[in-house]
């Protein structure tokens, strides 16, 4: 049986944006079952889950053949052997490769830059000088994007693959602002994905667990 990890329960402006739902949306395009291993934040620590993922983060996988972590490594290995996420030709399967690691490595860090300004180091001095700059070069990567993407409503060619799991959840990172808003294309393309009953039942299945802590702990909630 397959089995992801994730986290019992994060604070609100996380939800539905852990890196298990990259696996989770994965498996539910492929029709593959899969348990949720869920760990408090804590678990992090343990050395038996240290040796599962080094850094102490979620996802970690495990499927009775291999043990991965790295929510990209994971996803491009459930797109191997499932053609709901990769052409069979070895072509288009590049093509899936170049735009899993464009949205990892090259809008990702965009991306992150600002979430990371917004939400972690909100109202601290030194972000009023530096938002600026970082939301400038984001707006460049997206325009840039937005082009490449062109008429196409999928970017590794003319179907959904694993590169569209990557791009979509880097790019909803951003829900938090407008910012998408100046580039229709891309908001389209988010809403579209977004749309597909399996990345809706992947964000429900990484919610629930959240939605019993806060039932069980309202004070979670509160804050
Ligand atoms: N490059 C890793 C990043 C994983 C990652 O950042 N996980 C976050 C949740 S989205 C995490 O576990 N954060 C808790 C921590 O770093 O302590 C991947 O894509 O799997």
């Amino acid at each position: 049986m397959i089995q992801v990890t994730a986290f019992k329960w994060v604070p609100p402006f996380a939800q539905g944006s852990v890196r298990d739902i990259r696996v989770r949306w994965a498996l539910e395009e492929a029709g593959l079952g899969y348990d949720d291993h869920l760990i408090a934040h804590e678990d992090r620590l343990a050395p038996e889950y240290r040796a599962l993922q080094p850094f102490g983060q979620v996802p970690a996988y495990r499927d009775g053949k291999v043990e991965m972590f790295e929510s990209g490594a994971i996803v491009l290995w459930i797109a191997q052997h499932s053609d709901a996420l990769m052409p069979a030709d070895e072509c288009g399967r590049a093509m899936v490769m170049t735009w899993l690691f464009a949205a990892m490595n090259s809008i990702e860090p965009y991306v992150g830059q600002l979430a990371g300004i917004d939400i972690f180091h909100a109202g601290e001095a030194w972000t009023t000088e530096r938002r600026p700059q970082v939301e400038a070069q984001l707006r460049t990567r997206l325009a840039d994007l937005q082009t490449a993407l062109g008429d196409r409503k999928w970017f590794a060619g003319d179907r959904f693959s694993a590169a569209d799991i990557l791009m979509t959840h880097v790019l909803r990172d951003l829900r938090h602002t407008d910012i998408l808003a100046g580039y229709p294309a891309l908001a389209d393309y988010v809403a579209r994905a977004e749309a597909r009953p399996a990345f809706q039942r992947a964000l429900a299945d990484q919610l629930k667990p959240f939605r019993a802590a806060e039932a069980a702990r309202p004070e979670l909630v509160a804050g």
